[in-house]
């Protein structure tokens, strides 16, 4: 492709709607990040806008509820529902799921129902890069985010990462690419959003609570790319068939990446490299030779193929070879994935709290060394444990179980014939139980295959817990240690 035409264009209409939603009456559903970000933004667009929210905000968040009374918004907090009738719009937060009654009612009187992906794309100056997939999200959209800050390039990192995509798109200018991660909670919603580069990294099953079948699910995840056109690229993993079904009717560019395949155009694995290739490269560059494998500072093939998407999102974006390069060498990883929190007396201790999904702790055990404390278990989504169980391959030692999902995640193990399994009462009982049956060169690794709403309000409060508990725990340590010495 030509080089004019992998630079992402200035966006030719600016805000793509500002204004759209003066003095519409506007709903909000859920006050959590998304739905106070949404808050504000709608307000300040000149909706006439109310709230709701499941829980008691009143007494939960006194500072938000202050807030609310002071702007004067009708509010619906602690079971409290508001009346279908006359509603222009519904924003409905990411983790609220659309059939809740009076949502039903008031889509069925003609209200449009949106989470905040689309306000957010018609609202803003610039271009979207949307990275979505079951696993790897997060590392990837960091990772691009690092390559376009290396590049120069106004952006923001933004979306299901942590900070709400509406929340992102004042002050941006049209220069401004919006890295942003996407889930299936915000796709599901999705009619207007249509990103420059679209990313689909890999389809496993997740959130079969909320998408029932898997059908639902890739159709929630194919609406990354439902409205693109010729003019916009689609990244896609070449190694998953479910992935290279759900994209052979995307109108879009195709730009595959593969870590075992060979493509005519796309990036790759070649000789144990990460290279592009892009037969119509106007430069003449057909075969970009990017780093080693082995350069990459993120362990595990997951990453390597984390790596090969960012890469080729950022060429598609018009971002040089050198400078993809320099940014997939010095990438150190995220936060909550595979992250090592401390060695004690030869036991490493990794936080993998991101490890939401079996198929993304299966991940985080093939990247790691066999003697594993694996601490897991959480909120149920109605996972199926047993192929996760099946796929040990002899690494795990003990299964540490905690949360809601421990009960049944005991029992599938038992079906597999794993027998090394303990529920504990909470993660601090994981953690010293973990340290007690490790011997040194062990690794005690927080990777629950499940989500954290049980116990914790997000996977990051989980993994700073474990962090928490590991700093006391070396510390108690040192004591003994000292006080054995004096
Ligand atoms: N609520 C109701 N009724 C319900 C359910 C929830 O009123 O039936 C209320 C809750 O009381 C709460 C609010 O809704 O006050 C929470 O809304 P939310 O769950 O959408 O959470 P937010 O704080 O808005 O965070 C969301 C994403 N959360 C989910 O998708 C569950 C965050 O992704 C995201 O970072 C944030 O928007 C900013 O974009 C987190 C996540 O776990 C990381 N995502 C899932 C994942 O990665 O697997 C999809």
């Amino acid at each position: 492709m030509s080089e004019a035409k992998r630079k992402i264009k200035k966006s030719s209409c600016g805000g793509r709607a500002q204004g759209r939603y003066a003095g519409k009456r506007v709903l909000i559903v859920g006050m959590g990040k998304s739905g106070v970000a949404a808050m504000k933004s709608f307000s300040r667009e000149g909706a006439d806008v109310a709230v709701y929210d499941a829980k008691d905000i009143e007494w939960g968040d006194k500072e938000l509820f202050a807030r609310i009374k002071e702007i004067g918004l009708p509010a619906y907090f602690n079971g409290a529902e508001p009346d279908p009738e006359g509603w222009d719009c519904i924003v409905k937060s990411p983790g609220v799921p659309s059939d809740l009654s009076f949502i039903k009612a008031a889509v069925a009187g003609g209200a449009s129902l949106v989470s905040d992906l689309d306000p957010a794309y018609e609202l803003a100056e610039g271009n979207f890069i949307a990275i979505t997939g079951t696993n790897g999200k997060t590392t990837t959209t960091t990772l691009v985010g690092e390559i376009y800050r290396a590049a120069g390039v106004p952006f923001a990192v933004t979306g299901n990462i942590g900070t709400p995509v509406i929340e992102t798109v004042e002050g941006a200018s049209p220069e401004t690419i919006f890295v942003t991660e996407v889930s299936s909670f915000q796709l599901e919603d999705a009619r207007e959003f249509r990103p420059k580069i679209a990313a689909i990294l890999n389809l496993t099953p997740d959130h079969l609570d909320r998408h029932v079948t898997m059908e639902s699910y890739g159709a929630a995840k194919a609406k990354v790319f439902a409205r693109q056109t010729e003019d916009d690229y689609i990244v896609y993993n070449a190694d998953d068939e479910a992935v290279i079904k759900l994209v052979e009717n995307a109108r879009s560019l195709h730009f595959p990446f593969s870590r075992t395949k060979s493509l005519k155009a796309g990036a790759m694995l070649k000789g144990g490299r990460l290279v592009i290739c892009d037969p119509e490269a106007s430069n003449g560059k057909r075969e970009i030779d990017l780093i080693g494998a082995d350069e990459l500072r993120i362990p595990g093939a997951h990453n390597v193929e984390n790596a090969l998407a960012a890469a080729a999102i950022a060429y598609c974006g018009g971002i040089c070879g050198k400078i993809i390069a320099d940014s997939l060498r010095s990438f150190k990883g995220v936060e909550h994935r595979m992250e090592h929190v401390a060695t004690i007396g030869g036991v490493k201790f990794v936080n993998d709290s991101k490890g939401t999904n079996p198929d993304a702790s299966a991940k985080a055990i093939e990247a790691s060394s066999p003697g594993i404390l694996l601490i897991a278990g959480g909120y149920d989504k109605q996972s199926d444990f047993r192929p996760f169980i099946r796929g040990f391959g002899g690494k795990v030692k003990h299964l540490l179980l905690m949360g809601a999902t421990a009960e049944r995640f005991k029992e599938e193990a038992g079906d597999e014939g794993f027998k090394a399994v303990t529920v504990c009462k909470d993660m601090g009982e994981c953690v010293r139980l973990g340290f007690e049956l490790a011997v040194p060169g062990d690794t005690v690794l927080l990777s629950p295959a499940s989500a954290s709403w049980d116990m914790y309000s997000c996977f990051e409060e989980r993994g700073e817990h474990f962090k928490r508990l590991v700093e006391e725990l070396a510390a108690t340590k040192i004591r003994i240690e000292w006080m054995g010495r004096a």
